[in-house]
């Protein structure tokens, strides 16, 4: 039933069946996420990172209704120069998009969903989705955070921006069971810097124990996911107050427009980016390689 939906690529398909490591990325970062052409160079450029490191790149998205677990390079260019046209799809647009045979890009959550379908365990992006600033009466929390806590996949990222209200993320994580885990650093990192005034659960410093501890999460049968928050290169990270003063306007510009539901964080991402110019996009770029160069070495030992 499953496989009418599911279209696993044959480069994907040959690694998965021989044990290799597979590491699955996101497509709202490439249609809503940054501007074309950056969108699709990052993209390509992300996937030569995992080849060089070892693991076989699964680009994730929904086009004509099939769920595609590995992308052709036409396909991610397509994704890319359609932008924001293609419906930015979380769990509850799948069985429309589907049905009707369109086109979808995946979010964390659905990402993390087709992944799992697929049979891959590791996924690398940006950021996370997470609990806006004001959730206690917008009731407005990414379904990331449900995701993390059901789907047995690692998701590793450069923390959250500060678009969101880290704290009370934390919290609901920590609620649902999802190990928040800081690679090399005690604190939780907030995407453009090291940084955030956070905690997470647990420090990691070795690919070799993340796939340690995500194997062991999965031989007690406690299903779920894991986060790791890998921070920023230092010689990429942003100033904090540059970066807290642009989000701060772009909450302001959100209330005013009063943007709401589905186009909050794709709003804000933007408006953020558009305040601060070429150089969040830069480290913006300059982040997802780090986190993938990681996953793939991780999917690498997560096989051993
Ligand atoms: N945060 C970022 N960059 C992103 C996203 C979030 O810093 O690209 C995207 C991801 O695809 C994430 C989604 O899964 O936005 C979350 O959207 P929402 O807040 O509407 O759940
Ligand atoms: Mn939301």
């Amino acid at each position: 039933m499953l496989k009418q939906y599911l279209d696993i690529s044959p480069e994907v398909k040959a690694a998965l069946d021989a044990g290799k490591p597979v590491v699955a990325l996101e497509s709202t970062i490439i249609s809503h996420g940054m501007p074309y052409p950056q969108n699709v160079e990052t993209a390509l450029a992300v996937e030569d990172i995992i080849r060089q490191n070892g693991a076989t790149p699964a680009t994730i998205a929904i086009i004509g209704g099939k769920l595609k677990a590995g992308c052709t390079k036409d396909e991610i260019e397509y994704l890319g120069k359609k932008g924001q046209e293609v419906t930015k799809a979380s769990r509850r647009d799948l069985a429309v998009l589907c049905a009707r045979g369109a086109d979808g890009a995946t979010t964390v959550t659905t990402t993390m969903i087709i992944a799992h379908m697929a049979g891959i365990s590791i996924f690398a992006t940006g950021g996370i989705g997470g609990v806006h600033r004001g959730a206690e009466t917008t009731m407005d929390i990414s379904a990331d955070l449900e995701e993390l806590a059901h789907t047995p996949v690692m998701v590793v990222c450069a923390g959250a921006k500060s678009i969101l209200d880290l704290g009370l993320t934390l919290e609901y994580l920590e609620t649902h069971g999802v190990p928040v885990i800081g690679y090399g650093t005690e604190e939780l990192p907030a995407f453009y810097t090291r940084k955030s005034g956070f905690g997470v659960d647990y420090r990691v410093d070795t690919p070799e124990e993340l796939a340690k501890i995500f194997r062991t999460q999965k031989e007690l049968g406690l299903g779920g996911g894991m986060l790791v928050t890998n921070p920023i290169p230092e010689e990429y990270s942003m100033d904090k107050a540059t970066i807290d003063a642009a989000i701060d306007e772009a909450l302001r510009q959100a209330e005013a427009n009063g943007v709401h539901g589905k186009a909050t964080t794709p709003f804000l991402l933007a408006k953020v980016k558009e305040l601060t110019g070429g150089d969040s996009l830069s480290s913006n770029i300059q982040l997802v390689f780090n986190n993938a160069a990681l996953a793939a070495k991780t999917a690498a030992c997560l096989g051993k």
